[in-house]
């Protein structure tokens, strides 16, 4: 189809203007894509030369760096759950804690040579543009600008680099079957010559697919922003799709919130008429949950609805 997600310039001088239209992205879509948003564009595109320089090392070199249990803060995967699902996803990944950075950055892959001062610069702009969002997004819900950060406190940062290989068979599987994100505000930065991920539209289940478009990153809101505008912004499910022509890749930068946050629905939006849609719970519980399943469940966030 030709629905496209919402393309919003942060350059925009109408603030207001600007909140709005984030807003009713939020609302209606869960994605949209950001213009001018900060990141410079010499980064983005260093920050993707070198995930595809790390891909192309000796396979005998990554092999060192696997692991497939997700409590470990830096390690290179498969997949998604290797252990427990039936049809293997086509997709290879370095999964990365990125803050604080001097915690993390000594246990980083040093080859490619700029690996780590390449993404530990790309973090910290993607740090600075995802707080810049949770302003936007906190007034959009007539909540004061410093919600979000306050609530959701001492904020962690993932990374996901996703390399899709060329697939023989595309149709047998996905790089990422449908998903929502377990996190609070996801930034991805796609691969700029080659498409692959969907979104799953809100009104009418359609999958959309999100075009690469220079220099623009997407954002998308995790399940815990759902949780805290009370049902009123959605975590949409997602894919990536993978092709028999050339490899993929994307970097998906996640904020969470820390282990303690104690996410619910804000109390300002919980009124007679709009009862709490969502009970009380720690972030430490939520992402639990998710990792004890399986990409092709329901919504994680189902699980935490009140009872009423
Ligand atoms: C994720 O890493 O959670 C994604 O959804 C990546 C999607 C993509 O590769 O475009």
């Amino acid at each position: 189809s030709d629905a496209q997600i919402p393309v919003i310039d942060l350059a925009d001088p109408d603030r207001a203007a600007v909140v709005a239209r984030i807003g009713d992205a939020c609302r209606t879509h869960g994605f949209f894509q950001v213009l001018n948003h900060g990141v410079p564009a010499e980064l983005t595109q260093a920050m993707l030369a070198v995930a595809y320089d790390f891909f192309r090392l000796p396979a005998e070199e990554k092999a060192k760096l696997y692991s497939d249990d997700p409590a470990k803060k830096m390690r290179l995967s498969t997949s998604f759950n290797v252990r427990k699902e039936t049809v293997h996803n086509w997709r290879d990944y370095l999964r990365l804690h990125c803050h604080p950075l001097e915690q993390y950055v000594p246990e980083w892959p040093q080859n490619p040579p700029s690996f780590r001062e390449t993404v530990s610069s790309y973090c910290v702009e993607v740090r600075k543009l995802g707080f810049r969002l949770y302003g936007a997004i906190s007034q959009s819900l007539g909540l004061e600008e410093g919600y979000m950060e306050r609530t959701l406190g001492e904020q962690e940062q993932h990374m996901a680099v996703n390399f899709y290989p060329r697939c023989p068979a595309p149709e047998l599987t996905y790089g990422l079957p449908a998903h929502t994100d377990p996190n609070a505000l996801t930034i991805l930065l796609m691969d700029q010559q080659v498409a692959g991920l969907q979104v799953r539209r809100y009104a009418d289940g359609s999958w959309i697919a999100v075009n690469p478009r220079p220099n623009a990153l997407v954002i998308n809101i995790g399940d815990q922003l759902q949780a805290l505008s009370n049902g009123r912004y959605k975590s949409v499910w997602h894919r990536a799709v993978v092709n028999s022509d050339r490899p993929r890749m994307s970097v998906a930068s996640f904020l969470c919130p820390c282990n303690d946050a104690r996410i619910g629905p804000a109390a300002e939006l919980v009124a007679h008429d709009s009862p709490a849609v969502y009970r009380d719970y720690t972030y430490a519980e939520y992402y639990a949950k998710f990792w004890s399943r399986n990409l092709d469940q329901e919504h994680c966030l189902d699980l935490f609805r009140t009872s009423s």
